[in-house]
């Protein structure tokens, strides 16, 4: 597999010095800068690549993009889509004219990836990502005050939700938002308390299958493009894979993969493999999604959680956690090696650590949450032995 790396950007902590440092050849970035729904132009693509390839002895390349957001009308199917959907067609054009042919996106409506905790403390100093769910209870039922909200828990959250808004002092609460909003990538669409019932309100009427057609309809209008340029978009499942402040979520599981491959049945229409993400729905089996589906993963995010009975999960080790990563990654391997005997060029499958636990001398230091160097640089360590160990026992190509 391609070892690749996030990176944020020139701004980003986390500089390319320091990736190549980790072993990793390959750079998974986006260019956060430029509004959803704008074209990426030739010249933004190239300036980044150019950052990226500025010092040769580094040896790294712009692998894959993540992401390439798509517009909140899109997802909502509102207002006179054809100037996003030529946009976002332009913009895959414009990476494949520039050798950038891995696309990662989702299609989760308002939020991305959503924890309500960013720090919470391991044994000796380090800290992890958390989702609680009387926190994420409290926030939807007494914060956001969402119609509906505290029917969706059970008592024993609920009366810990209660229990956690009354004691809770403003700050808290201020916190807690910011928590949920972290996994927002760009520059853009941070909402407060009145900027998420205003959004949330647009959303009014959609459920899942209508969202599931609005996706539909993105794929009829994209993947055509894309597979006349050589791109392979691998769409990235939902974080948590469950609704969130009532709002449907269709990138959960085996079903709604399989609903997504079949809209349009294109080797350009792919998915992101993220095991931390569907790890964390309790009747998902990731290897065997990862086997049912190696054939469309054209990227993988390799980590995992740990979950509670309640519904709420932490960041585990890459290796530790629910998910068998042994059995994943022999998957992938397993699909490198069909890939390269049939002859496919591109068959080693990117993938990432993702994800990963401050830990040293990264505590307190200005990354992004869940991106600091040293976690995932150790996240990155554990899976390369893995795929090493997996690839020399079973004769399966690295
Ligand atoms: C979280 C990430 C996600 C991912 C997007 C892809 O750490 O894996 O935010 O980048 O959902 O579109």
């Amino acid at each position: 597999m391609e070892q690749t790396w996030r990176w944020f950007g020139p701004d980003d902590a986390v500089q390319l010095p320091h990736i190549r440092q980790t072993g990793a050849t390959g750079i998974v970035t986006a260019l956060h800068h430029i509004p959803y729904g704008v074209v990426w132009s030739v010249e933004e693509i190239e300036k980044r690549k150019a950052e990226i390839a500025a010092d040769s002895s580094l040896g790294l390349r712009w692998s894959v993009v993540e992401s390439l957001p798509i517009h909140e009308n899109i997802k909502i199917g509102e207002g006179d889509l054809s100037p996003l959907f030529d946009n976002y067609r332009q913009s895959l054009r414009n990476l494949a004219q520039c050798g950038v042919t891995t696309v990662c996106y989702n299609f989760m409506p308002v939020v991305d990836w959503t924890r309500t905790e960013l720090a919470y403390p391991l044994p000796g100093g380090g800290t992890a990502l958390r989702f609680n769910m009387h926190e994420y209870a409290a926030f939807d039922c007494f914060m956001l005050q969402r119609p509906g909200a505290e029917d969706e828990q059970s008592p024993e959250v609920l009366a810990r939700a209660k229990e956690w808004y009354g004691r809770s002092s403003e700050a808290d609460r201020n916190k807690l938002l910011a928590n949920i909003m972290a996994g927002l990538p760009g520059a853009y669409d941070r909402y407060d308390i009145p900027g998420l019932r205003a959004i949330l309100a647009r959303y009014e009427g959609i459920n899942a299958s209508s969202l599931r057609e609005n996706l539909a309809c993105f794929l009829r209008e994209v993947i055509p493009t894309a597979e006349e340029v050589g791109i392979r978009m691998c769409i990235h499942p939902d974080d948590p894979p469950r609704s969130l402040m009532g709002l449907p979520r269709i990138v959960s599981n085996a079903d709604d993969l399989a609903f997504i491959l079949g809209a349009v049945d294109s080797p350009a229409n792919g998915i992101t493999l993220c095991s931390g993400s569907l790890g964390a729905g309790p009747s998902n089996d990731v290897p065997a999604i990862a086997k049912r589906f190696a054939d469309r993963i054209w990227f993988a995010h390799l980590r995992n959680v740990a979950k509670d009975p309640d519904g709420s999960f932490m960041e585990a080790d890459h290796l530790g956690g629910d998910t068998d990563m042994v059995a994943v990654v022999s998957a992938l391997l397993e699909e490198q090696k069909r890939r390269k005997d049939s002859g496919d060029p591109r068959w080693r499958i990117p993938m990432r650590p993702d994800h990963g636990h401050e830990l040293l001398d990264d505590v307190g230091k200005p990354t992004h949450p869940g991106y600091p160097a040293i976690g995932r640089l150790k996240g990155l360590a554990e899976l390369r032995g893995v795929m090493t160990a997996v690839s020399s026992l079973k004769g399966l190509p690295l």
